[in-house]
């Protein structure tokens, strides 16, 4: 019997006021952190659920020069949008604070000082790359290159975002200014570096050697790899004008590194919400500290956060890192510049009071393991065969056969059969198995139990029938819903982690007010003769057209982006017309359309070509989602040699036009024609 901790310290990582929040953050960090808060709750453990805007560093500095603004305006802006989209979708902090309180400077450049004070830094003059344009050093973000690592020719001064390893600026190949394009020069600068060599043997032992079985194989992974690389003394200090001064003599015009300061904002803002107790959560060996984040962020708050913690002294070091992967959208990487993303405040806009429906979704297909795609498709298939079908269907059953048979009031309970025993077992089951896999942090598969409650329900009222029943046996119809209602009640508690407001819908409807978690073992918690509600849908299905609405805004963001790029290529040399004459232009119609599988480019299509209908192999998958293809008029060269691709026939091609950076649109005639005209 291991002893449970006394109390909780759950962050989610800090977001940058640099743009609204997306469905990839709502998935990776903060759906999960929610999830694990509330039912440490439900537990009554005791828990403090930490969050706040990252309101320094040069993403703040650049976007704000791509604003046309300033630093302040910018983080003033998105935190606020940031701080309600959290809010609308009942992310529930205890605290959201953010970096630019008075709070935060004072508790951050304290725990500068203190390291400072106590000789844990090293102070070194280095050569940094300087923008001689711009009259400014140029920190992380402000230098792009091609990354020493994986050749990729975006990376920046910080982190290359595909390989994920973390790098300083003058790492970079063939670096580039982001303030004037122009090639930086070197230029001697004087900053703190804190030497994380000299905390490598304690970080070696402490996670490599301890940490081994309970943290994520993907976090454990990157931190032995970081560890086994060898680690080097670390700059905490910038030549910046937008951050925490740093606090010593000397260091006008520098302030802390983005990276030092912001985790450090989980302490200020604990210490800000909750004044006499934060040392509580913060430095008590009885507490538990998780910090939810994603991927990118992993040697931050498993190496760089830990070594601060370490040297600083005092306070306690995170039990668990549970950082997931990344959430693409529609097969694409999402996007803040590409505006390839689902907005959270823009989604409610178009989903008014369906946070649930989100949450379920992203939770059901959460990249906890490997990198996962969110489709539209599959969000109107998980919201039309899962919630509507399956929860919404059960507890609907249930509560309005009450109505109809019963008056509304929970029927006695006669003698028990079989299935009803089993139903009550798997009752009592239920709270520990989900329970014991949100506190391993997989709480995709936690949600599938939940719905595997929901649908046991379903197979019990098929298997009994009621609504037949009813014609012969009243007080077995009685026991039989009485046994169902049980089990609706006990989806309240083990829903509200997950899908907050549907759970509380459902309270509502049942009329009671739920306990805490161990209550959804109990099958009495609606005694004989209860009144409930009138019942209500939970869950509506999501139509067609809805999602080819979403589907539309996202081809129309591809189309944006492609003219963005409007580059030509130069003419090609001249052709007779006898030579154009041989070609057999025609017009058809999509009317199937499949990724080829195992292939990153190919789309299979079918074409009714006014001849015919043929199968056409064609490169556009990474311009077109098949769907939207589908009854689309398309221009096909109908004698080109047929060929074999992938396996597959493909018999002649489909014209297309290509933007400069490779993004692909039909070519299709003005007004709609006949299938099978040519092209004259
Ligand atoms: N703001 C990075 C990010 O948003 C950073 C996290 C800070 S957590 C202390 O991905
Ligand atoms: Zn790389």
């Amino acid at each position: 019997m291991t002893l449970l901790p006394q109390r909780y310290t759950v962050t989610a990582a800090l977001p940058y006021a640099n743009g609204p929040v997306h469905i990839g953050h709502l998935a990776g960090v903060y759906l999960p952190a929610d999830i694990y808060a509330r039912y440490l709750r439900a537990q009554g453990r005791d828990v403090k659920f930490i969050c706040g805007s990252d309101e320094h560093g040069v993403p703040i500095t650049i976007r704000a020069q791509k604003e046309g603004s300033t630093p302040q305006q910018v983080v003033d802006k998105y935190h606020a949008l940031i701080r309600d989209s959290f809010r609308d979708f009942n992310v529930s902090f205890d605290v959201y604070s953010r970096t630019s309180s008075p709070t935060h400077a004072e508790v951050s450049s304290g725990f500068f000082r203190k390291l400072y004070d106590e000789g844990k830094f090293i102070e070194q003059t280095t050569q940094q790359l300087y923008d001689e344009q711009a009259a400014q050093f140029l920190a992380d973000r402000y230098v792009v290159g091609t990354c020493p690592n994986c050749g990729n020719e975006h990376a920046y001064g910080d982190q290359c975002e595909r390989c994920g390893t973390s790098l300083s600026p003058t790492e970079l190949i063939n670096p580039r200014s982001m303030l004037s394009g122009n090639a930086p020069v070197l230029r001697e600068t004087r900053h703190w570096f804190l030497p994380l060599d000299q905390y490598e043997p304690w970080l070696r032992e402490w996670i490599i050697e301890g940490h081994k079985a309970d943290w994520k194989t993907n976090v454990y992974g990157q931190c032995k790899s970081w560890i086994d690389q060898g680690l080097q003394p670390r700059a905490v200090t910038r030549d910046l004008d937008w951050g925490v001064p740093v606090p010593v003599p000397g260091a006008e015009g520098k302030v802390l590194y983005v990276w030092f300061d912001a985790p450090i904002g989980y302490i200020s803002a604990t210490k800000e919400a909750f004044p006499d107790e934060w040392e509580l959560y913060w430095k008590d060996a009885g507490t538990k500290l998780v910090h939810f984040i994603g991927k990118d962020n992993i040697v931050f708050h498993c190496i760089i956060f830990p070594a601060m913690l370490r040297a600083h002294g005092g306070y306690i070091l995170p039990d668990n890192v549970p950082a997931n992967e990344f959430l693409n959208l529609e097969g694409d990487k999402i996007s803040t510049s590409r505006n390839w993303a689902v907005w959270l405040h823009e989604y409610l806009r178009d989903f008014p009071g369906q946070a649930d429906v989100l949450r379920y979704v992203l939770c059901a297909n959460a990249p906890e393991t490997k990198d996962n795609d969110f489709t539209w498709k599959d969000f109107q298939a998980r919201n039309n065969n899962e919630l509507v079908a399956t929860l919404g269907n059960f507890v609907n059953r249930a509560a309005v056969l009450t109505q109809k048979f019963f008056e509304g009031r929970v029927p006695e309970r006669g003698e028990l059969t079989e299935v009803d025993e089993e139903v009550f077992r798997q009752i009592a089951e239920f709270p520990g198995r989900v329970g014991e896999l949100i506190e391993n942090y997989r709480f995709r598969d936690a949600l599938a139990e939940v719905l595997n409650l929901a649908r046991a329900g379903n197979k019990y009222l098929a298997d009994t029938q009621p609504w037949h029943l009813i014609k012969t046996d009243a007080a077995r119809t009685g026991t039989v819903l009485h046994v169902a209602l049980q089990l609706t009640a006990a989806l309240v508690p083990l829903l509200a982690p997950f899908l907050p407001e549907s759970a509380q819908k459902l309270a509502q409807m049942l009329n009671f007010e739920p306990g805490d978690w161990s209550s959804a073992a109990r099958a009495d918690q609606l005694p004989a003769g209860h009144q409930l509600q009138e019942p209500a849908l939970l869950f509506a299905k999501i139509e067609d057209a809805v999602v080819h609405a979403q589907v539309q805004k996202l081809l129309d963001t591809k189309q944006a982006n492609a003219l963005e790029a409007r580059h030509v290529t130069a003419a090609k040399e001249n052709v007779s017309f006898e030579e154009f004459g041989r070609m057999d232009l025609r017009v058809g119609t999509i009317i199937a359309a499949e990724k080829v599988p195992k292939t990153k480019k190919l789309l299979k299509l079918l074409i009714d070509t006014g001849l015919d209908q043929r199968t056409i192999v064609s490169g556009i998958a990474e311009s077109f989602i098949p769907e939207a293809l589908l009854g689309q008029q398309c221009l096909v060269l109908l004698n080109l040699a047929p060929r074999e691709i992938k396996g597959i026939q493909s018999q002649g091609m489909l014209l297309l036009a290509e933007n400069a950076d490779g993004s692909l649109a039909l070519m299709q005639p003005g007004a709609p024609v006949r299938n099978g005209s040519g092209v004259v």
